[in-house]
Formats: C-alpha cells, structure tokens, sequence
C-alpha cells in the first residue's frame, strides 16, 4: 500500500490533557465557522451541526486515515454524513483540514457555488450525496463489502441523526450488515432527542435504542458525544470487535455551545438573526472586536458587520 506523505492516521492512544485542548480549539472553531456560514447564507442547519461537532473534529483528527490533498485516495478511511443536512458542521470540518480553502464557506448554499446545502458528491472530502435521509448506512454497508472484495483495509464511518432512524431503510441497512458480518463498519448515532421541529419521543419513540441495535446483531458502545475522551474511547472500542459492526450511540445536544439554541427545535433548520448571531459568537469565545475581525476575514461587506454591531443591548 503506497501511504501519501501528508496522510494522517489514526491515533491508537488515549488522549491527554494537551491534545484535548487542541481537539476542543478546533471544535471552537468549527462552531465559529457553523455560525458565520449559516448566518452568511441565512439559511441552513445549526442545531444538528451544532451537536455533532465533537464527533466529525474527533474523526478528523484522531481517528480517520485520510489525507485532505488527496481525497480519492483509495486506502482512506471513509466517512459518510447520512444526516445529509448537517453540512455546515461537515464542510467548517473539512475546510478546517485542508480539503479546500475556508473562503469556499461564504458560498455556502449559494448557486454555482461549491458548497450546496446538501452534501453532494464533487465536494472534496464529501463521500456521498445525501438529504434523503435513511440512505447513508445502506451506502456505507456497500462501501464496507467493497473493501472486503477489493482487500483494502479501510474503515467505513456513517453517521445517523436519531430521527433519522424512524426510516425503514436504515434497519434494513442494519440487518445486513450484521449478517454479512462488517466488523469494519462503524455507524455513529447523533443522540440529540431532536428531529426537525419537534423532539424525537414525540414524533416517533425509538427506544430502547441500544436494545434494537443489539437485537440487530450489532455491537453496541455508548458515548458522551461532547466528550473527547469518551468518543476516543468508543471509537478504539468499534476498532477491537470482529465479526460484527458497531454502533456508537452519541448523546449529544442540539445547539451545543449556544444558550439559545441548546434543547431548541426552533433551530433545527433556522440561521441566527443579527442579534442572536452576535450572542452566539460572543458564546462561544469570539466577544466585541474579535468577532468582528471574524466576520471581516469570512469576507462580510462593512454594512453587515456595523448592523450586527448595532444590535448590542449594552
Ligand atoms: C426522507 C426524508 N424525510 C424527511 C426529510 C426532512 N428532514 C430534514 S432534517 C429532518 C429531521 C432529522 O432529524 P435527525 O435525524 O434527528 O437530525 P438532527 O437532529 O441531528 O439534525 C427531516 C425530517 C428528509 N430530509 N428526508
């Protein structure tokens, strides 16, 4: 197997102190991108982007072997984001790692611009068009039989919303991965209790949910989704099972970082107006100045920047 030179790999260790401040200053800054693309574009999901931060920046950085200049590499690991609406958590991540420049952010759901609000296949980094949700585990099933056909040793990623798991196709999914036994598929569930506009026990209860998955043949770890140490742990755990795949039951929030957002369907698939994008900034480490420094290097014209600053209180 021929390993380009920037390839990053997975890391086998537990981490200390010094690498979970460096993982959660790169979490910092995806939230900081999420906020500045979906207040750029006035549209877009925060909250589901919002909670899966910590999961995408640990795969990125800690457990996925990938190398961002070369993303067709055929040996790299795969991941695939099934909740295909959560781009601006996905792209932040990937611009964060080199896939393409960070200015492609502003973009953002604009026409002819690269970054679309679904995630589509031609982005680099991006595995597979996705938005109709339930499909992503189906997928990644196909992708784990390839690699054992084409003797690769890859790993597969697939990360499901737990609305999402309401559809028929992801359970389908789930059998046959356990019956044709893909140890090396993990899937990731974004445990966040939130579906659109209403939380998941109202629209359709799906638990007990590790009582399903294991009904289902799977391996099942449970995880503290904003918890480095906790998903480092889960995913070294998903790595040491043969003989079937692995769910990693992520409870996280919804809107995690943001006061307003946290817990709050409101902001499922809504951006934050000038006010609250001004709050939300503020929140997560980026006050006064430093938040507009922020939004002059995203490129936000002059009038925007003097409007968000205009809607201070004090
Ligand atoms: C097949 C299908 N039905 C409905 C939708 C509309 N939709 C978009 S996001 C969403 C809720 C998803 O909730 P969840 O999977 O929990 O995602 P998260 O809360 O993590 O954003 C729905 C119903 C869709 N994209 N695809």
């Amino acid at each position: 197997m021929k390993v380009p030179t920037t390839v990053s790999s997975p890391d086998m260790s537990l981490l200390d102190q010094y690498e979970r401040q460096l993982l959660r200053r790169v979490a910092r800054e995806v939230r900081r991108d999420i906020l500045l693309t979906t207040f750029a574009a006035s549209s877009g999901h925060p909250g589901g982007s919002l909670s899966e931060t910590e999961i995408l920046v640990s795969l990125y950085s800690k457990i996925l072997r990938h190398d961002p200049k070369r993303p067709d590499w055929a040996d790299r690991d795969r991941f695939i984001l099934s909740k295909g609406h959560a781009t601006p958590g996905l792209y932040a991540t990937l611009a964060n790692k080199g896939y393409f420049s960070r200015s492609e952010l502003q973009g953002f759901r604009k026409i002819n611009s690269l970054l679309q609000g679904h995630s589509k296949i031609g982005i680099p980094g991006v595995e597979m068009s996705a938005g109709s949700l339930g499909q992503g585990l189906s997928f990644g099933v196909g992708v784990a039989l390839a690699c054992r056909l084409d003797k690769r040793s890859y790993r597969t990623y697939v990360l499901l919303g737990d609305g999402e798991c309401d559809e028929g196709q992801v359970w389908e999914a789930a059998m046959s991965a356990s019956h044709y036994k893909v140890d090396t598929l993990t899937a990731i569930i974004d445990r966040n209790r939130i579906q659109n506009d209403r939380f998941v026990s109202q629209v359709m209860e799906i638990e007990p949910l590790a009582a399903k998955w294991k009904g289902f043949g799977w391996n099942v770890v449970r995880a503290q989704g904003h918890s480095f140490l906790s998903l480092q742990r889960a995913f070294l755990r998903a790595q040491q099972i043969k003989g079937r795949p692995t769910v990693i039951i992520a409870n996280t929030t919804k809107g995690k970082g943001v006061s307003f957002m946290e817990d709050n369907p409101d902001f499922h698939g809504k951006p934050p107006n000038a006010q609250q994008f001004l709050q939300a900034m503020e929140e997560i480490g980026y006050k006064g100045r430093k938040m507009l420094d922020e939004m002059r290097k995203f490129g936000f014209s002059e009038q925007v920047m003097n409007h968000v600053w205009d809607t201070r209180t004090v």
